[in-house]
């Protein structure tokens, strides 16, 4: 069955900058993403966990299949084109009631990739009611330039830069995004966003895959990425393979090398200095 996009969300996502929810998972489905994602939480423990889950798509192979699922890619074709590319795989929890956040940003200012052909699929894999501090959206903002930002370095901001809009944001015209476990939002790169702390006892766990059109470029580094849907005639990506053996030596080996390349793009140094 085609999981493309309505016309009508197509304009609802090319005016507002984003578009939710859309069912991806069943409750079974997101249930086992869960209980493997955590598994590989326990695998590396607390300390390694957090470099090993970022980009996990090329040590572990299912998570390789939810960066191609075409539930999650046939939407992003609709609104990126049908040349698209995964940059990159990230995770955003907020653990049982704590204070973490996410300042009200715009992700193109920090992550070097222009044209602004990229949107993010952001998909529950637990509950994102509104007491667990849900993604919320200035509508309409990616069609307006990319805002000064400060760095604050916050200790509860979950952003790595605690990067925050240098201006007041009218909330009356903010857009709460509840997620139901196994659904997604789709979000444009200049879109303002940010969201407040978890209230729940349990821990809100966004999976969050950034996608980009064939023909964008990384301005910071030589970067890497994978080829999920159509053909990439430009070759401005080192193009990566999916992964044979789960946490393998070459495996592990190219996600170090992959998320150092991306830490210096966000970052200007290197991985283990940014740890
Ligand atoms: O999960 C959140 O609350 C924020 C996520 C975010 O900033 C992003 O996906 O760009």
């Amino acid at each position: 069955m085609s999981a493309h996009l309505s016309s009508d969300a197509i304009k609802s996502f090319d005016q507002n900058g984003f578009y939710s929810p859309i069912r991806v998972y069943s409750e079974a489905e997101t249930a086992e993403l869960r209980r493997q994602f955590e598994a590989v939480e326990t695998h590396f423990g607390p300390k390694q966990a957090k470099r090993h889950i970022t980009d996990l798509h090329l040590i572990a192979e299912w998570a390789w299949d939810v960066v191609h699922d075409p539930r999650i890619v046939d939407p992003i074709t609709d609104v990126l084109g049908p040349n698209v590319l995964l940059w990159s795989l990230n995770w955003f929890i907020k653990e049982p009631l704590d204070q973490k956040f996410v300042s009200y940003h715009q992700d193109a200012t920090y992550w070097g990739l222009e044209p602004h052909d990229v949107a993010t699929a952001w998909v529950a894999l637990s509950d994102a009611s509104e007491a667990t501090g849900p993604m919320k959206f200035v509508p309409g903002s990616h069609l307006e330039e990319v805002r000064d930002h400060d760095d604050t370095f916050g200790k509860d901001n979950l952003l790595s830069r605690g990067q925050v809009i240098d201006g007041d944001i009218d909330e009356e015209t903010v857009v709460l995004s509840p997620l139901s476990a196994g659904e997604m939002s789709l979000h444009h790169v200049r879109l303002i966003h940010g969201s407040t702390p978890n209230q729940t006892t349990d821990r809100r766990i966004g999976m969050v895959l950034r996608y980009c059109a064939t023909h964008v470029t990384q301005t910071k580094v030589r970067d890497t990425a994978v080829l999920v849907h159509g053909e990439d005639n430009f070759g401005n990506f080192d193009l990566l393979p999916k992964p044979e053996t789960e946490f393998g030596e070459v495996e592990l080996a190219r996600q170090y090398d992959a998320v150092s390349r991306m830490q210096r793009a966000l970052h200007s140094k290197d991985y283990e200095d940014s740890d």
